[in-house]
């Protein structure tokens, strides 16, 4: 399963180090896991300093290339701030006399967008772009977005098949904390079993406390006596906590007829419906925020 792209940039001197860090976090990048690794043996330290974006991708281009000096491209909506603060950030760091000469007038390009380039440190181009119709044609549509930062999450858990829903959990987690969730933010109540996630679920959403709940659980029909009866159940719980509450519920409770499909989809073959459950919720949310800002009530219908 692919998760999100990194792509790492070594640099050659501390100071440039603490350059592109106050660089990159002046233009409002969310800051992501940092790391400080200690020396094991003298010159051996390292640190990371990770920069999020919502979107990532690996683009493949074969024919006429934009003309650019660098393959970092950043999209930003808003062009002309995010240059402003740039052009504000080189003021305060004139490296050398050249300082002006770093940052690029925006401009428009061949592929209908803008873009300027920025060099905070020599030898460091990033290209910033803003499509000029971001929309690419398509209808407007209120979608919700995939930051976690700020949001609260339950997560209901089955100790049924806990060799399954343990990895479900672990994906969750991966998802939530890899979008910006804060783990203080995420409480994990633990339950017998799938018939007791609905239940569990609804406690938790009546509390007020959180902005979604992500249920997780695994029904195995070759072991599950009633298993129709069973997962028809779980679901309409889930379904009907959420309608009850208002607060968005994610369904992860796999219904497999095997041992072996349960596993592929709790993070082999068929990637990790936890961390698919998770994903679900945040978006869930986002998009419930959005509906309550268009409305002007501040909160969905
Ligand atoms: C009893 C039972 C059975 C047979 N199978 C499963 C299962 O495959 N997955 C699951 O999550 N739970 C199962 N359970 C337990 C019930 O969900 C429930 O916890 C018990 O019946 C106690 O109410």
């Amino acid at each position: 399963m692919i998760k999100g792209i990194t792509w790492i940039r070594p640099v050659d001197a501390p100071a440039q180090f603490d350059e592109l860090v106050s660089f990159f976090s002046s233009l409002g990048f969310e800051p992501g896991h940092s790391w400080d690794e200690p020396a094991r043996q003298p010159g051996s330290a390292s640190r990371g300093r990770p920069f999020l974006a919502p979107l990532g991708n690996l683009e493949l281009i074969d024919g006429q290339l934009p003309t650019l000096k660098t393959q970092l491209l950043v999209e930003v909506t808003g062009i002309d701030a995010v240059h402003q603060a740039a052009r504000q950030w080189f003021k305060a760091h004139p490296i050398g006399n050249n300082a002006e000469s770093r940052i690029s007038a925006v401009e428009d390009t061949h592929w209908k967008s803008r873009l300027f380039t920025a060099e905070p440190i020599p030898g460091f181009p990033i290209a910033f772009w803003e499509h000029l119709d971001p929309l690419r044609g398509k209808p407007i549509a209120l979608e919700g977005d995939l930051s976690a930062a700020g949001m609260r999450f339950a997560i209901v858990v089955a100790r049924w098949n806990a060799v399954i829903t343990e990895r479900l959990l672990q994906g969750a987690l991966d998802a939530l904390l890899r979008s910006g969730a804060n783990r203080d933010h995420i409480e994990i109540a633990r339950v017998p079993g799938s018939w007791e996630v609905a239940g569990a679920a609804r406690q938790l959403a009546a509390t007020g406390k959180f902005d979604a709940i992500i249920t997780l659980g695994c029904l195995i029909r070759g072991e599950t006596a009633h298993y129709e009866a069973i997962y028809t159940e779980v679901a309409r719980g889930i379904g009907q906590s959420q309608q009850e509450a208002g607060v968005p519920h994610s369904f992860g409770v796999l219904t497999c007829e095997t041992l072996e499909q349960a596993l592929d989809r709790a993070g082999l073959k068929s990637g990790n419906k936890g961390f698919e459950a998770a994903a679900a919720a945040i978006e869930m949310v986002s998009l419930y925020r959005k509906i309550g800002e268009k409305s002007g009530t501040g909160r969905p219908a």
